[in-house]
């Protein structure tokens, strides 16, 4: 063994990694022993434990606690409290509203990327609290691929995300053609919930090149390194489905789809091939079509379309392109491309969403057993589409449709966030901040002085993965990830479990949230399981102690490579999809009940894109996940900061588009529209479509009326959902303006925490 492979070891999303600890303080981050890409992002925790934005203390907002309602929520300053003080606060805050108003005017808010150990993960603890005093407001789906995580179950029977995707074996062995939608960047492999054992971007790129082609359909070149030498295909944003379609109208009109397969295991294709064909609005979906919305010429679509009949066709799209307005339609229309090439549950063939979203997808199923806490059902039966948050608050009472519904926003007078940031992850932030003034109370628990806790009434400091004992790991990963405590908490913090324990005992609750049980216990309690699991699949078990001590297990390697829908393939009568008709729905007369959906794959404006470029706001504004962080976390840290240029993010733009405004490499630039407002720094980009720019999100929100001093793109994006289908969010749906900045750029203040006054006794 090793000196590094015996130093303890701990884990989060973008890594697993030993710890030399000396004198009770972290002095260094090795990576993982197994992991043969670590992510640059592991380093950051010397700075980050002890970071001057950490939450020290328990305190409360001034002006809340002299009742100003949240008028001065996200402007106020802050009061010191014990921890008894504190928790007595808010318990008695949550037993008031839960009194008066019912458990349906508490929001347990807690989306987001909190921990990656399963026992102290935020999100399930949150559910677990409201779960054990009552109910609660809930959330559904996700930001990640919410459209596609409520609708494509409608057409294909399952989540297609969260189950496994196509193995990288074979693709490696069986595709011909992979069209990866959105490319395959690099970038976003270094994440995974749950905690990464092994970055294996490097391994899947080596199935993808050599014998494959490959085409990148992206507007931005970058979306594949180009020393991969993968031809690049630029498409206007939003526009994919137009061209999927127009890839299954060559295929069709010339006489090359497979109509067995369309019988066979295909609902209904005939209204969406009569769509194709023009039949139904007089518009055939031609290549010439397809380039007046996409931009790409018509001739290549046509030679793209008459490459796949015939060849191993794997058709890949990324969650950003769900996470635009009617972003479910682009998903439809590539599994109806790979049902008219007859590609689904072949080997290395199909259609797949997320090759290029997260570490490991294309991984065998390992099936790391994993335990949190278990739930406790929601008494109030309440939830909400996650993306539909700040709908909620503004709108109590409204009627909306999701899912097939017709469903109301609840009153909510409480909100309680923990181990996510919305003032992050949401679109419209100023919008959000109105929104966030209208409950009576806010309470976050965060280990840091992020957006979301500036605009909270009571924050309690939370403790962060290295300041405790839990188990990590993802389903998809070989390692099972034993995360060890490292450091002692950071001042005052506390662990989120030991919060919500302790004011479940305050409001006569606490049995139903702990079963009498330490977060110890419970980690005792998870091992049995794991150890229960294991034994039945014949593997030989180590004892707690050895897992820890080793710091890892490793799962047994699968022996066949997956392909996904191989079993309905094979006989769709054995095994049908769980749809109405039991086969892939081409028509779904869930769709059709929407107004303006046909019930097949349709082109739909999604009204903010380059075919509605207006003087005011003629760019799209693309706002992918940033290289040097995990979306808002780290934002801080020297490693994401090496990134920016005078603290601002980096914005890509074509060389046209800067020459035009008179834009120069490294300019300070204002980027707006009607909405806000937030300043970054040109980073001139052959490689990017004109009329296209990138800025990542993940910049704390630093807001000046609608103007955030920093970068962050979600004052521009607009709050709405994908469609009525998933309700997701459509961040990717923008229009703005850019504008070269000659003044100095505002000083931040949101690299300082809040003033916190001591308390007076
Ligand atoms: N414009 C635009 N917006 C987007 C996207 C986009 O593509 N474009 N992408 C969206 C997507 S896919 C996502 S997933 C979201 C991500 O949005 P979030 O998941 O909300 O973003 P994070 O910054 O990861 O927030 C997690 C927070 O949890 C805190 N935390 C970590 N560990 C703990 C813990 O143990 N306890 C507690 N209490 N807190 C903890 C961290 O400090 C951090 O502030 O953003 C979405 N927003
Ligand atoms: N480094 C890092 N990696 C991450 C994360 C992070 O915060 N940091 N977050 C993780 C999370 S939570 C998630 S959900 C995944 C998200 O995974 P994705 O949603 O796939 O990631 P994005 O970066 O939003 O988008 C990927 C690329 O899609 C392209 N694209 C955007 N819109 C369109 C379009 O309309 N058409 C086409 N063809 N291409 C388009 C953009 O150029 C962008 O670079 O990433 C994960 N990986
Ligand atoms: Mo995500």
């Amino acid at each position: 063994m090793s000196a590094a492979s015996s130093l303890p070891l701990n884990a989060s999303h973008w890594g697993a990694f030993r710890a030399e600890v000396e004198g009770g303080r972290l002095r260094r981050i090795l990576p993982f022993e197994h992991d043969p890409r670590p992510s640059g992002m592991t380093g950051v925790w010397p700075e980050m434990l002890d970071h001057p934005l950490r939450v020290a203390q328990p305190v409360a907002r001034k002006g809340w606690l002299s009742g100003d309602k949240g008028a001065a929520r996200g402007e106020d300053s802050y009061v010191a409290l014990g921890w008894d003080e504190a928790l007595d606060l808010a318990a008695a805050e949550i037993g008031r509203i839960r009194a008066t108003h019912g458990n349906g005017a508490l929001f347990g808010g807690s989306y987001g990327w909190s921990s990656a150990g399963r026992i102290h993960h935020a999100r399930t603890l949150v559910r677990r609290f409201f779960g054990a005093i009552g109910g609660h407001v809930d959330q559904e789906t996700n930001y990640s691929y919410g459209a596609a995580m409520a609708f494509v179950p409608r057409i294909v029977g399952r989540d297609m995300i969260g189950a496994s995707l196509t193995s990288a074996a074979s693709i490696r062995e069986h595709c011909d053609i992979f069209l990866a939608f959105g490319g395959l960047p690099l970038k976003n492999w270094e994440i995974q919930a749950g905690g990464v054992g092994e970055h294996r971007y490097d391994s899947f790129m080596a199935g993808v090149t050599g014998r494959v082609r490959a085409v990148n359909i992206s507007p931005c070149r970058e979306d594949i390194e180009e020393k991969f030498g993968i031809e690049w295909l630029p498409v206007r944003p939003n526009t994919d489905a137009a061209l999927l379609m127009a890839l299954a109208q060559v295929v069709v009109a010339e006489g090359k789809a497979d109509r067995a397969f369309l019988t066979s295991h295909v609902n209904d294709a005939q209204p969406y091939l009569d769509y194709l064909a023009g039949k139904t609005d007089g518009t055939p979906k031609t290549p010439e079509w397809a380039e007046t919305i996409t931009g790409i010429p018509a001739a290549t679509i046509r030679d793209l379309g008459r490459a796949l009949p015939g060849k191993r066709v794997m058709v890949s799209l990324n969650w950003s392109l769900q996470r635009a307005r009617h972003g479910e339609q682009p998903y439809w229309a590539a599994i109806a491309l790979a049902c008219v090439l007859g590609q689904v549950g072949l080997p290395g063939g199909g259609f797949a969403f997320g090759y290029g979203s997260s570490n490991a997808m294309g991984n065998p199923e390992y099936r790391t057993p994993l335990y949190g806490l278990p739930g406790i059902p929601n008494a109030t039966g309440l939830s909400i589409p996650c993306a539909r948050v700040a709908d909620m608050l503004l709108n109590p009472g409204a009627e909306y449709r999701y899912d097939g519904e017709t469903r109301v926003y609840p009153e909510v007078k409480l909100v309680y966030w923990a181990g996510g940031n919305p003032f992050h992850h949401h679109q419209d932030l100023n919008r959000l901040r109105e929104a966030f003034r209208r409950p009576e109370t806010v309470i976050v628990n965060e280990g840091y002085w992020t957006a979301t806790a500036r605009h909270a009434d009571i924050v309690f400091p939370a403790t962060v993965t290295l300041e405790r004992d839990d188990i990590g790991g993802a389903s998809r990963d070989r390692y099972l990830l034993a995360m060890q405590k490292l450091v002692a908490p950071h001042e005052y913090a506390r662990d989120d479990y030991d919060i919500f324990a302790a004011l479940a005992r305050r409001l006569g609750d606490a049995e139903a949230f702990t079963e009498g049980r330490s977060s110890d216990d419970w980690l005792d309690w998870a091992w049995s399981r794991i150890s229960t699991n294991l034994a039945a699949r014949g593997v030989n078990v180590p004892t707690y102690e050895d897992f820890r001590a080793q710091g890892y297990l490793a799962m047994p390697e699968p022996q066949e490579s997956y392909v996904m829908l191989s079993d309905f393939r094979a006989d769709p009568v054995a095994h049908p999809l769980s749809t109405p008709s039991g086969r892939i729905e081409l028509f779904s007369a869930q769709a059709a009940a929407e107004p303006g959906q046909p019930g097949h794959p349709v082109w739909l404006d999604p009204e903010e894109w380059l075919g509605r470029a207006t003087d005011a706001a003629p760019l799209h504004l693309l706002t992918p996940q940033p290289k040097r962080k995990l979306h808002g976390q780290m934002d801080f840290s020297a490693y994401s900061r090496a990134g920016k240029v005078q603290d601002r993010e980096l914005l890509q733009i074509n060389p046209a588009d800067a020459a035009a405004r008179g834009i120069a490499e490294g300019d300070a630039l204002r980027v707006f529209n009607a909405r806000g407002a937030c300043f970054a720094i040109a980073r001139i980009d052959p490689g990017l479509m004109a009329g296209v720019v990138v800025l990542p999100t993940g910049a704390t929100y630093d807001p000046d009326g609608l103007t955030d001093r920093s970068s962050n793109p979600n004052v521009l994006t607009r709050d709405i959902g994908t469609s009525e289908l998933g309700q997701g969010c459509a961040a990717q749906s923008c229009l703005v303006e850019v504008a070269r900045h000659d003044g100095p750029l505002p000083p931040l203040r949101v690299t300082a925490p809040p003033p916190i006054q001591a308390k007076e006794d």
